[in-house]
């Protein structure tokens, strides 16, 4: 008989080996939990007839939930229930919603990203970020860049795969057994080999972007394989794995100008530093429209949107480059 290593002792170790605390874990294992149960619902919802606009009332006369609200209240549960955090930040909810002052951690969060998949069962994403509060001196609770994450990641749903980036100690990513426990845990580094770099966007913006940028996509497009979900967890989990970029460029120029975004579409705290972290420690890169690291912008909301170039170092350099001209 073959015992699995298990996620959460992995983790365990990680906290032992680097002489800090098990709060940690504690903080995992809500979300580990949630993710589960995120799973169970997308698999199970529509079976139930719990899933559907809001608003709406099933055969039951229960309330249904959308799948983005089933998600964020499992979350929210369960992060409250680990009595670390002391405030959230979810896609889901206009303010940081407040959990425990004594926790130590913060954590931002996007319950279910994609969600423009749900109805098609296609792979969505569980993206988290943790910080950790000031704990010896003056703490104002302001909104961390990624640059002061302590972790990051990324839970595939319903695939079951789990990818998290820990500060300094690079992205492990570990399947779901039959047992719906982590196990497995295996380090993943961007691979160098341009041959199998791949490009993701929505090309059906191409002719919006700015001229710099379709220049850069002209010239690099014919090089590589195009592949694209519409789910930054699916296509960035991709990309970790072959390499390449995913970008979500500044809209600048629609035929319908009120439809441009100069901005980008992507949320900085939940979605672009949550992806930039996981590059970052996979030995990656990511910017913004004008060439600045993800990981260095401090959002001022929690909301804030970006535009993001995210993925093999060498590629996202070239794209700073082309973008500061
Ligand atoms: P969501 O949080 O409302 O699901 O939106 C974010 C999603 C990302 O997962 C994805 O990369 C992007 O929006 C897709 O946008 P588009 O449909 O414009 O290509
Ligand atoms: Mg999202």
């Amino acid at each position: 008989m073959k015992l699995e290593q298990t996620f959460t002792h992995f983790l365990l170790r990680h906290q032992e080996e680097h002489g800090r605390s098990y709060n940690f874990l504690l903080l995992m294992e809500a979300v580990m939990t949630a993710a589960k149960y995120i799973q169970h619902y997308y698999h199970t919802g529509s079976l139930k007839n719990l899933l559907g606009a809001t608003g709406d009332t099933n055969v039951q006369g229960e309330r249904v939930m959308t799948m983005d609200a089933v998600a964020n209240e499992i979350v929210l549960h369960y992060l409250r229930q680990s009595h670390q955090v002391v405030h959230a930040v979810s896609e889901e909810e206009r303010e940081p919603v407040l959990m425990n002052p004594a926790g130590r951690y913060y954590v931002y969060f996007d319950p279910l990203d994609g969600s423009s998949n749900i109805r098609h069962n296609l792979p969505v994403g569980f993206l988290f970020a943790v910080a950790k509060c000031n704990l010896k001196g003056d703490e104002d609770h302001h909104l961390r860049p990624g640059r002061e994450f302590r972790a990051a990641g990324i839970f595939l749903i319903p695939t079951g795969v789990f990818t998290l980036a820990l500060a300094d100690a690079g992205v492990w990513r570990s399947s779901m057994d039959e047992t719906m426990t982590w196990v497995r845990p295996e380090r993943l580094i961007l691979p160098e080999d341009r041959a199998d770099w791949e490009l993701s966007f929505n090309s059906s913006n191409r002719r919006t972007f700015s001229e710099r940028v379709q220049g850069w996509l002209d010239r690099q497009e014919p090089q590589h394989a195009f592949r694209y979900m519409g789910a930054l967890a699916g296509d960035f989990h991709r990309l970790l794995t072959n390499g390449g970029m995913f970008l979500y460029p500044a809209i600048v120029n629609h035929p319908d100008p009120k439809k441009n975004r100069p901005q980008g579409k992507l949320r900085l705290l939940y979605e672009a530093a949550v992806v930039a972290f996981l590059a970052h420690e996979a030995g990656g890169a990511a910017v913004d429209e004008q060439g600045r690291d993800i990981l260095d912008l401090t959002p001022t909301d929690p909301h804030q949107r970006t535009a993001l170039y995210v993925g093999s170092r060498e590629m996202v350099e070239d794209m700073r480059a082309c973008l500061r001209g």
